[in-house]
């Protein structure tokens, strides 16, 4: 019998800095009952979903911002959109803006956050995104911020799988899907389904040469974290032009082969989805990418690595 999970990837338009969260979430819901009336099992949403992108703007006091970060999941806001989901019987991911209880000493802590959640409403897996991009502090030569830096912090919890909606679940954020290690981390893991949101402004500041590459560089990453990893990743936007800054859509859902077979065709709120068969996984995992029999870290690491250099055998072996 075949393990077939339908994923939905409900791409977000703009969301403007006066969008309310109840406003937003009104859109979430809309697309999960688009996701229901698609048979989606489940729905991904993008990287910091429920409001605008706020580390465009630079601010000397974070805790002047708390108002962008939740507290809980669900929340006052977000309990509808986890009532709805339940209503409807499908699971969904989301990305957020987290600030933690304050620990023993009172210090409170602020991540970039994605949680997973079952078809009975259950939050089955969190994970605080690892490559934090852009910069800490105010940089006026930019058209705009991207002061991630300055509003995450990055996380020390790596890349961990769940065991739900059939398969193995993984999840990224946005800049930790240009990273290899991203993916074979939860290769490593047998993952099946990697769901990664994100925020890509067209512009890239510090080397604008890359503009034009944005959708290639989007999607030559995540392509090839599928294929060589076999898993199926599900890469979802929030795309269009807020607050004055350009994003990428693009929006898609890659099988394990690597190739696309969903893909987003506008810039703004969008439902694709894709009936994805997890056993499909196993053909590149047993075969071309069966780690256990060729993939050789030993053999890679063992001479010149702390030089950064690799030195094959027959060079290292000379007197
Ligand atoms: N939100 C992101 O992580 N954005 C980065 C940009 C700044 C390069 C990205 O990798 O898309």
């Amino acid at each position: 019998m075949t393990r077939t999970v339908n994923i939905g990837a409900a791409q977000l338009g703009p969301i403007s800095a006066d969008e309310t969260r109840d406003q937003v979430v009104a859109r979430l819901v809309d697309l999960l009952r688009q996701g229901a009336a698609a048979g989606c099992d489940l729905v991904v949403f993008p990287e910091l979903a429920l409001t605008t992108f706020f580390p465009r703007w630079f601010t000397e006091e974070v805790d002047g911002h708390d108002a962008y970060y939740e507290t809980s999941m669900p929340g006052p806001s977000t309990q509808v959109l986890f009532d709805e989901a339940k209503r409807l019987g499908l699971g969904f991911a989301i990305g957020y803006a987290e600030l933690t209880e304050p620990d023993d000493d009172g210090s409170v802590h602020r991540y970039n956050t994605t949680i997973l959640v079952e078809r009975d409403g259950s939050v089955v897996g969190r994970y605080r995104k690892s490559h934090i991009p852009g910069h800490d502090n105010d940089e006026p030569w930019r058209p705009f911020q991207h002061l991630e830096r300055r509003y995450f912090e990055e996380s020390d919890e790596g890349f961990n799988v769940w065991g739900a909606f059939g398969g193995v679940v993984g999840m990224a954020t946005c800049n930790d899907r240009r990273w290899p290690e991203t993916y074979r981390e939860m290769g490593l893991q047998g993952v099946e389904m990697i769901l990664i949101g994100y925020n890509t402004p067209i512009h890239y500041a510090p080397d604008p040469g890359q503009n034009a590459l944005q959708g290639f560089h989007n999607h030559l990453c995540m392509q090839a974290g599928a294929y060589q990893n076999g898993t199926w990743v599900v890469g979802v936007a929030k795309g269009g032009i807020e607050e004055g800054v350009e994003s990428l859509a693009q929006s898609c859902i890659i099988a394990p082969s690597g190739q696309i077979v969903a893909l987003a065709v506008s810039t703004g709120d969008e439902l694709i989805s894709a009936v994805c068969d997890l056993d499909w996984c196993a053909n590149y995992k047993d075969t071309l990418f069966n780690f256990a029999t060729y993939r050789r870290p030993e053999l890679y690491q063992r001479i010149g690595s702390q030089k950064g250099v690799i030195v094959p055998d027959h060079v290292s072996n000379q007197p």
